[in-house]
């Protein structure tokens, strides 16, 4: 599998509200959107930087993925995005090469791409995800 490009880095943080000023202000990045992802139980906001986007996650819920993160971590870098082609083949083949998929079918993501996670003891400690845009 060769990724095509980083499509977002996922970043854990406490508050939208208190780290957004500092990726605008700061940085000089322009937050163009803010969206729930009820199912995750996060809210994200994205930025541009080139091709690639941030995109911050803030828990909506003590039992969400990213709220164990920052309880056991601390706010931080949470997962690697790659844009692929054919996700579901994708899938199959780092399954096949004995990666432990978390998502074993893709599912819908913010931005409304298609999104398939690896677990992360299988990746060397690093989150990753696998998304695929089919509007384009
Ligand atoms: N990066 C690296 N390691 C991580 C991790 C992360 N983001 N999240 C959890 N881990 C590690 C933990 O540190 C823990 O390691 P140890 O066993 O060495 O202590 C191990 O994975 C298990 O973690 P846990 O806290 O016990 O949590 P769970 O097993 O319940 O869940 C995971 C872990 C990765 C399966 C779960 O967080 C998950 O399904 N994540 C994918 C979904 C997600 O993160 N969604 C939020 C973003 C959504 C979006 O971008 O739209």
């Amino acid at each position: 599998m060769i990724p095509q490009f980083i499509e977002h880095i996922g970043i854990a943080v406490n508050s939208l509200e208190e780290s957004i000023p500092y990726y605008e202000k700061v940085l000089g990045l322009n937050c163009y959107s803010v969206e729930e992802v009820k199912e995750q139980k996060v809210k994200t906001a994205f930025f541009k930087v080139g091709q690639t986007k941030i995109e911050l996650l803030e828990p909506t819920s003590e039992d969400s993925p990213v709220a164990k993160f920052i309880a056991k971590k601390g706010p931080g870098v949470h997962h690697i995005a790659f844009a692929v082609n054919n996700l579901e083949e994708q899938l199959s083949k780092v399954k096949d090469r004995g990666v432990t998929l978390i998502d074993k079918v893709p599912r819908k993501g913010a931005e409304g791409l298609e999104i398939a996670f690896l677990h992360p003891k299988s990746t060397f400690g690093v989150l990753t995800e696998l998304c695929e845009d089919k509007n384009k």
